[in-house]
């Protein structure tokens, strides 16, 4: 058949060089400029990454690699692969826009990130469904979590087996294994948001794949504002382990799929710079980023919301 399927694949964004960020910035704080203090801290944490981040390029292949699986196996769909982002152009609504003018009726949408909340997942969606509002359509499946998605879990179990493998098995019961978050504000468990949850139970899935029963859950990368943030925060379990004489950690940023600054920033130089002034050995999972194992993860949940129509 001659069935198309657009896919709007939504992801945070980053600026694409330093003169970008204030930009960027404002957007993330809804339009507020950041103060000139926390705009040279930004920067200084990108340029302590390289000055760039590279998730851009991560996202481009990500959509690039999914687009051939989706469209590999002669299931009678063409997709149409359309990328939007959060906080920076090309932004959701673009992207929706660019489908109405190619002519795409239906549509899946999914965000690069795991789990729902309230205050990531739903913003993209009611961003997205601005766009269709504004500019006229197409009807969107959109995909709310895929955080148990068993390929996604399968992906996730091999990059905690390799990061395992770092200690000797007579260390391997030893180590602690905190999976990790990024962290929202305190308000959301007033909401009774799913977030949680949903952290807490993908991470036992995972944790039980690899036959590690020492494992937690942390939050990590807090915002820089006034209200109360979920915690405990990783630095600060950290320290609390290093306490307890626990020498071995393993972090799995579960709920992030690339090489980020939060990732790059928050785990591999704050993080570790930590670990080792409290004498902690600390070693990080690898990100999905464009594997061929997390692509299919995402390809499955693409088809399943497709085939809802
Ligand atoms: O450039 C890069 O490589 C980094 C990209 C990046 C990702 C990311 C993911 C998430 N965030 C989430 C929530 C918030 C909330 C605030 C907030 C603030 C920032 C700032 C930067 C930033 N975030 Fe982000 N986040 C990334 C980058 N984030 C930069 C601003 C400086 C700072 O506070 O550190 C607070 C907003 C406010 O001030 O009011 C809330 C969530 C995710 C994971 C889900 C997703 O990917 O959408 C949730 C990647």
């Amino acid at each position: 058949s001659n069935r198309i399927v657009g896919v709007l694949a939504m992801d945070y964004g980053t600026p694409r060089n330093l003169d970008q960020v204030e930009e960027y910035y404002t957007h993330i704080r809804r339009g507020r400029k950041p103060e000139p203090e926390l705009l040279q801290d930004l920067i200084d944490r990108y340029q302590a990454i390289g000055g760039v981040s590279p998730l851009n390029k991560i996202t481009d292949d990500q959509i690039e690699g999914l687009g051939r699986i989706l469209n590999g196996n002669g299931d009678g769909v063409t997709y149409r692969m359309y990328s939007g982002k959060k906080h920076i152009a090309p932004f959701v609504e673009d992207a929706v826009r660019q489908m109405v003018e190619d002519g795409i009726r239906e549509a899946v949408g999914f965000v690069f990130a795991p789990h729902y909340s309230t205050m990531s997942i739903a913003k993209y969606i009611e961003a997205a469904e601005k766009g269709v509002e504004q500019y006229g359509g197409p009807r969107i499946h959109y995909v709310r979590q895929w955080h148990l998605q068993p390929l996604y879990l399968d992906a996730m179990e091999r990059r905690l087996r390799d990061a395992l493998s770092h200690f000797s098995e007579a260390e391997r019961p030893g180590v602690k294994v905190l999976f990790t978050a990024h962290s929202l504000p305190e308000r959301i468990l007033k909401m009774n948001d799913p977030y949680p949850d949903q952290i807490r139970e993908s991470a036992a899935a995972i944790a039980q794949r690899a036959g590690h029963s020492n494992w937690g859950t942390a939050w990590q990368s807090a915002g820089r504002t006034p209200e109360p943030w979920l915690g405990p925060d990783i630095l600060d379990v950290l320290r609390e382990l290093a306490e307890q004489g626990t020498d071995n950690v393993v972090i799995c940023p579960f709920g992030f799929v690339a090489d980020h600054l939060e990732v790059l920033y928050d785990i591999d130089i704050e993080a570790q710079a930590l670990a080792k002034e409290v004498g902690i050995k600390l070693v990080r999972t690898a990100m999905l980023n464009a594997d061929e194992d997390f692509l299919r993860a995402l390809a499955t949940v693409v088809r399943q919301h497709a085939a809802k129509e």
